[in-house]
């Protein structure tokens, strides 16, 4: 669909947010599936941040672009989101310390929430203290961590080894993502999974809470 490619291509010369609404309206009314949204913002997002990375773009493409990127999901997040599902389970959710970027976990907040699983979201900049007190407040049965910064994933291991710590490894089931991580470094940490995708978050915690 061009909607789709003109969205990325937006995305990609951070063109003015109404615009890139209107790319995304005529894209949902020409029956563009949500995902398929996502995925046309993520490459855009992708292809920016290869430009910053060569020194082509700057922080200020790099905050233009996640800010229309978060406006986007604003957008098609009452899309996704479906209520008629009953409450399936409980997952707490949120960026490790020192890392700010949230767009990758709210999209799997969206999705995990639209297949119908209660969503703690605390936030980005989470310290393991945070983790490890929403874990014992609300015992979910599973707590997920995003990252996207190379230099703060051992905070990851932190958290992990808190929960052990504390008697509580085994009370819930714990899952990783974000691109700064990878399944090799999930299994070095001793996560529970790892997920590629928001579509792999969704997928990890069904078999989990639900055995499928
Ligand atoms: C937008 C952006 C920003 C925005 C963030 C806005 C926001 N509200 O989030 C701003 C401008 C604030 C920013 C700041 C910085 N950024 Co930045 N940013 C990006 C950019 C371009 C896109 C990130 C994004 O949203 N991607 C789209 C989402 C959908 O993808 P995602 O997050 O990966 O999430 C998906 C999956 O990973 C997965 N997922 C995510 N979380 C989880 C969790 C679980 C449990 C599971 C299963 C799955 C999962 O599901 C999601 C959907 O499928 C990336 C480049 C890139 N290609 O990622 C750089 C990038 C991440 N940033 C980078 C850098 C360096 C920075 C800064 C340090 C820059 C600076 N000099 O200040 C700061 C750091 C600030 C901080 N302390 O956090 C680097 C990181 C390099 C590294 N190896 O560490 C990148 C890779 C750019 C680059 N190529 O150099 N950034």
């Amino acid at each position: 669909m061009k909607e789709l490619a003109q969205l990325t291509k937006a995305i990609i010369e951070c063109t003015e947010l109404k615009k890139i609404q209107d790319i995304v309206r005529d894209a949902l009314d020409r029956g563009a599936k949500p995902m398929e949204i996502v995925d046309a913002v993520t490459k855009g997002l992708d292809r920016v941040g290869d430009l910053y990375e060569r020194g082509e773009y700057f922080l200020m493409e790099l905050t233009i672009a996640g800010s229309t990127a978060s406006d986007i999901m604003a957008m098609i997040k009452p899309v996704l989101e479906s209520s008629a599902i009953p409450v399936r389970g409980k997952v707490v959710i949120g960026t490790v310390l020192g890392d700010f970027h949230n767009i990758g976990k709210d999209i799997v907040i969206a999705m995990l929430e639209s297949a119908g699983f209660d969503v703690i979201n605390l936030g980005v900049d989470v310290s393991t203290e945070r983790f490890l007190s929403a874990v014992k407040e609300t015992k979910p049965h599973v707590l997920a961590m995003s990252g996207l910064l190379t230099i703060v994933v051992d905070e990851m291991k932190k958290v992990i080894d808190a929960l052990k710590r504390d008697g509580l490894r085994d009370a819930v089931k714990v899952m990783i993502g974000g691109r700064a991580v990878s399944y090799k470094f999930a299994n070095e940490i001793g996560a529970d999974g790892f997920g590629v995708t928001a579509v792999d978050a969704v997928r990890l915690v069904k078999k989990w809470v639900e055995g499928k």
